[in-house]
């Protein structure tokens, strides 16, 4: 494209906007008691250059800004009378970048025009219709009625809408948390974190508020997020309209446009725009235990040790709200645990981590410290009116701090001191931050509830879908400032587009049915392209009890997700309130039985074991997928249609997905089932469990014990010896599976090592291992260039050769012969290979 003029040059000069706007041919409408008005814009009579953005001032008094904030993100907003909101937002990357684009403004008689290196934006001079086009001047996305807004004097402006165009075929993906399949195409859904407890499929809204959607059609890909708080409302054709819309009940139209030339390129421009997750620290991607809940001290030692007994690997155990006094947080139920402290170090020295769960409800108590503490110095949610905010959640009525408010954050952070410096706790998990309330209909706050936002004071109207992500970043801020040293492992229920840059995330209260499996695989892929790598769900199900093999299935899923952590509602005390919607909680018939690995018999112990063994050998893989997505937002998990966007039959697929860069797999989601028909996008692959090629559609044979997945050709496996948790770091040797690629062409595969823990690595103490694998009929070369200083745990490299031609004449290690030997593994002859870590090059020869 051409970059003739910097895009802070003024533009074509225009006449000034009007001065006085005239409403007499708006359309006013008296309903019921209420007066209405809808605007939207008509012919733009100005154009000018302000505030680092174009403003196209239409005849109505609408005014469109117009940010180019880098060459594939646009920003456009809508304003009804020309006048904008003071711009804020909590959603947004703190280190995005505020440089000046090169962007050119054209026109034609119809048309305005705005051109990047990445995109087109064209504005029609009546009607002031968008639509976008990529630098071949491909359609992407475009309007059908534009912008919208309606008011009225109850309610202000309480609408404000966008309509496209549905174009032909499209497939739309992303918004966080959906319980429904991949493609969310004739759907039309909600944003408003709601605490969701035994939600199912198609249960709307869930807990998270994710405005950021995919748009796929004719091989391309875009991405809209659109920034406003306030609850909104997307709709993808669901009354075969052939439109898309979208719409807030409050604030701003205020939206960014993505572009990617493949749909991962969207998801990376989407963590520049709204932040990349830090890197969690190894442990936090071991295997975790949890229940609500285990106490007292001598029950968690127990369930500690039957890990070490029964060699099941596990790096941490999580004590739910049960271990607090009265559901006070920051205090410790000392009838069960006399001795928090020495129960942190014994879990410690067993090598597990402690996570602790932390509600955002105060209980209302005036001898307890944080209730005090947090009413002296004025840290709680007032209404309206001036008074304390309380509803009741497990505590009985309690008050809530003001996120929202640094202060209150900077107290809030500090309230974790005994827990995760004195104590030596590792983690939080950030439960009820919806905010709930128990209160059957509205589950949270009232509206009128009064929020800081950073000195644009709001009501809850505006704040509840930030309340638990503020939180989180309250809590995470937190940590960071009480244990530099330490990476923070944080989890949290509620949360809003950005907050990736604080917390996990877990899918919430899911029950164990085989369809709960099925969803819960859908909601991580879902999360994961909207941000979200780093999550997981109640491994189990929450309520109710699986039996073995669902168990099994689960774990085996939960390999591949980020965050692998069975969850169930076991034992718990009543809380001393009158819990309306969630009474049935205490029902003793709702409880569930055990769900720790060796709960479900003779039969079942050894699966369980066995998936979790799994996912200690893929550490190294994972571990690097997630680097790699704290990098540059390249999500962990991805929907089938990512692989490819031109495979139709991809689009709708719900089953299989792309871990890492180099994974297909293809979970069990359904009881007895013997043989999977799957269909793997272009390329070929390899199934793990025999080292057969595969490519197509094919059937495989499933054994109880394997979770079927497949490996890229070309591709470098790194995996690790079985260790009973992270902090064991005898790492005899590192274990490379190389895949034979037939085609010829490149393949590049990654190894990110570091301590797994600490701030070192940002200093260079790592170790970055890039492959790049190439082969032919009689060659196959793989080279290896390592970057970073820090020394890895082994001294040596077994490289095993799968799929590669029967007769291997000769290898070569940095230009000298080594033997191949041939070893028997899972049944089959391999070959094998010794070599040091720092070889630079192999070359196989057939
Ligand atoms: O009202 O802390 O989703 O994981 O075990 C229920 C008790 C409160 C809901 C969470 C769940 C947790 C439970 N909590």
């Amino acid at each position: 494209m051409k970059d003739e003029k910097p895009a802070e040059t003024p533009p074509l000069p225009k006449e000034e906007l009007p001065a006085e706007v005239s409403l007499q041919e708006a359309d006013i409408r008296v309903r019921y008691e209420d007066v209405y008005e809808e605007v939207r814009p008509d012919t733009i009579v100005t154009v000018r250059w302000k505030d680092a953005a174009y403003e196209f001032v239409c005849s109505s008094g609408v005014c469109i800004r117009v940010q180019v904030i880098a060459p594939d993100i646009l920003r456009l907003r809508y304003s009804p009378d020309g006048f904008f909101l003071p711009d804020f937002s909590y959603a947004l990357a703190p280190d995005l970048p505020a440089g000046k684009v090169k962007a050119t403004l054209s026109e034609t008689t119809k048309e305005y025009i705005l051109t990047t290196s990445a995109l087109q934006l064209v504005l029609t001079k009546t009607g002031a219709q968008v639509r976008f086009y990529d630098a071949d001047d491909r359609l992407l996305n475009e309007d059908a009625e534009g912008f919208m807004a309606r008011r009225s004097v109850l309610k202000g402006w309480h609408c404000l809408k966008i309509t496209k165009k549905y174009q032909h075929k499209e497939a739309f993906y992303g918004l966080g948390d959906k319980a429904c399949g991949p493609n969310l195409c004739g759907k039309i859904f909600e944003n408003w974190c709601t605490d969701a407890f035994a939600f199912g499929r198609d249960t709307d809204p869930l807990y998270r508020a994710i405005p950021f959607y995919y748009g796929i059609h004719h091989g391309l890909s875009y991405g809209i997020f659109l920034d406003n708080t306030f609850r909104t409302h997307f709709d993808f054709n669901s009354d075969d309209s052939e439109s898309v819309s979208f719409w807030a009940e409050g604030g701003e139209m205020n939206y960014y446009f993505l572009y990617g030339q493949r749909p991962v390129d969207v998801a990376r421009a989407y963590a520049r725009l709204t932040g990349r997750p830090a890197l969690p620290p190894i442990w936090a991607l071991g295997f975790h235990q949890c229940r609500w809940s285990y106490y007292p001290h001598s029950r968690v030692l127990e369930v500690a040790d039957t890990f070490r007994a029964l060699s099941i690997p596990c790096d941490a155990i999580y004590l739910d709200i049960d271990y607090m006094d009265g559901f006070r947080c920051f205090t410790w139920n000392t009838a069960h645990f006399s001795d928090p402290k020495g129960l942190v170090q014994a879990l410690e020295e067993r090598g597990f981590h402690t996570v602790v769960m932390i509600d955002p409800g105060i209980k209302e108590d005036a001898g307890y410290f944080v209730y005090r503490e947090g009413m002296e110095k004025g840290m709680f949610l007032r209404t309206a009116d001036g008074a304390i905010a309380k509803g009741p959640v497990w505590p009985g009525f309690c008050a809530f701090p003001d996120f929202s408010n640094p202060e209150v954050r900077q107290w809030w952070g500090e309230l974790h001191r005994a827990l995760y410096v004195e104590t030596g706790v590792s983690g939080f998990w950030n439960d009820m931050n919806e905010p709930a309330v128990f209160h059957i209909r509205r589950k949270t706050l009232p509206d009128d509830v009064l929020h800081y936002f950073e000195g644009h004071w709001a009501s809850h109207r505006k704040m509840h879908n930030v309340y638990g992500l503020l939180m989180s970043r309250a809590s995470w801020e937190g940590m960071r400032r009480l244990r530099p040293d330490k990476r923070p492992f944080l989890l949290t229920r509620a949360t809003f587009s950005g907050g990736q840059r604080y917390a996990a995330v877990w899918t919430g209260d899911n029950s164990s049915t085989w369809a709960h499996l099925a969803l819960a695989n859908v909601q991580c892929q879902r999360l994961s392209i909207s941000g979200f790598s780093f999550c997981g769900s109640d491994i189990g199900g929450f309520t109710g009890a699986p039996d073995g093999e669902l168990f099994v299935r689960w774990l085996q899923l939960g390999v591949f997700h980020p965050l692998m952590r069975v969850h169930s509602m076991g034992q718990h005390l009543a809380g001393d309130t009158v819990v309306e919607d969630e009474a049935q909680l205490t029902d003793p018939a709702l409880h569930t039985t055990d769900q720790e690995p060796w709960s479900f018999g003779d039969r079942w112990t050894p699966l369980a074991q066995k998936a979790i063994e799994l996912r200690y050998a893929l550490l190294p893989y994972l571990y690097t997928a997630m680097w790699k997505n704290s990098q540059d937002g390249t999500p962990v998990l991805q929907h089938a249609a990512f692989a490819d966007p031109n495979d139709t039959k991809l689009r709708d697929q719900e089953r299989d997905f792309l871990c890492g860069d180099h994974l297909w797999v293809s979970p069990v989601v359904q009881p007895k089932v013997q043989r999977q028909l799957v269909y793997l996008p272009k390329g070929h692959w390899y199934y793990f469990w025999n080292g057969m090629p595969a490519f197509g559609e094919l059937f495989v044979n499933v054994m109880p014990e394997q979770i079927p997945f497949f490996v890229r050709a070309g591709a470098v496996l790194p995996t690790y010896p079985v260790r009973q948790h992270t902090a064991d770091t005898c790492i005899d040797a590192l274990t490379l599976y190389v895949y034979y690629n037939p085609t010829g062409e490149e393949t590049i595969s990654q190894l990110y090592e570091d301590a797994g823990e600490g701030y070192g690595y940002l200093n260079g103490e790592f170790c970055l291992r890039t492959w790049t694998s190439r082969g032919g009929p009689d060659v196959f070369h793989l080279n290896q260039q390592i970057e970073g200083s820090w020394p890895v745990f082994y001294q040596k490299i077994k490289v095993f050769l799968v799929g590669f031609p029967t007769f291997l004449q000769k290898c070569l290690v940095d230009g000298a012969e080594m033997p191949i030997r041939e070893v028997r593994l899972h049944n089959r002859t391999l070959y094998q290979l010794i070599i040091s870590p720092d070889f630079t090059s192999i070359e196989w020869h057939a």
